[in-house]
């Protein structure tokens, strides 16, 4: 992000004064890193309730979603990774809320001063769910774009990796060359279910207290494992991407994205 940040004084600035060098270099260097106590703990104990209210509320939408998905990919039957609750800041103004309050790190850690706003999610992660496997978030987004982040926010304690905390390949959001996909595994004659899934390969940032947000960088590789430890973890996320990416035509992301359009260049 220094590459961008180096181009405009001010954005070096207010880099610096939202959060540190280290920081900013862990992001750059390895494609994620931490930031401690973001949400503060007065926020944190009297809007995570209403949080939780809103994924409750979406419960069967959401497993309706995931079961059309499971389906689609050859897999009805099966259990999904977690239900997903998509764009809870357009009903929800506490997720607005955390939307904005997430902006100033997002900018600082993308380099730059004006952002989008891709997607907010609430993930909920039950036992008995499958681990969220390897992928990486820009392969499914309608965006040609590198500067792409999210935020992911956990609704109460991740103390251990059997709390299904998100977990990474670092670097591999510059050098993909580094680790092979699913596919070229198969080429290669190597049993893809044998590959480490990120139950045991992989970086992390546990413990994760209240108010404290992991971030990923749209290119890395990412996945979280099954939940074995509680029987239920959720997570806040928003991604944003840099301002001026040239985003796919309308009519081809409109039944899945309707906010993408105010996106496309004229
Ligand atoms: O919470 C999860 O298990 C998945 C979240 C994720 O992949 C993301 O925030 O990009
Ligand atoms: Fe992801």
């Amino acid at each position: 992000m220094f590459r961008t940040c180096l181009t405009c004084a001010l954005a070096t600035a207010a880099c610096q004064k939202v959060l540190s060098v280290e920081s900013l270099l862990d992001f750059e260097r390895h494609g994620h890193t931490v930031t401690r106590g973001l949400i503060s703990p007065e926020d944190f104990q009297s809007q995570v309730p209403v949080l939780q209210r809103y994924v409750r509320e979406k419960e069967s939408a959401a497993a309706a979603h995931s079961a059309f998905i499971m389906s689609a990919q050859g897999m009805a039957g099966m259990e999904p990774p977690f239900l997903q609750t998509f764009n809870p800041h357009r009903h929800s103004p506490v997720a607005w809320q955390w939307t904005l309050a997430l902006l100033s790190a997002a900018c600082a850690l993308l380099g730059t001063e004006r952002l989008r706003l891709y997607q907010t999610s609430l993930f909920w992660k039950r036992r008995g769910h499958d681990a969220t496997a390897w992928h990486q978030d820009l392969m499914t987004a309608p965006i040609a774009t590198n500067d792409f982040i999210t935020a992911w926010v956990p609704l109460h304690r991740v103390g251990s990796i059997e709390e299904s905390p998100l977990v990474f390949q670092s670097c591999t959001h510059k050098d993909l060359a580094a680790k092979v996909h699913h596919e070229q595994l198969e080429e290669m004659g190597i049993d893809p279910l044998s590959c480490p899934g990120p139950e045991d390969f992989g970086e992390h940032h546990v413990p994760l207290e209240e108010g404290d947000v992991t971030w990923h960088h749209g290119w890395v590789q990412h996945g979280a494992p099954a939940l074995t430890k509680g029987v239920s973890r959720m997570a806040f996320t928003a991604s944003y991407f840099a301002d001026g990416a040239l985003v796919m035509a309308p009519a081809e992301t409109e039944a899945e994205h309707p906010e993408l359009p105010l996106l496309a260049p004229a």
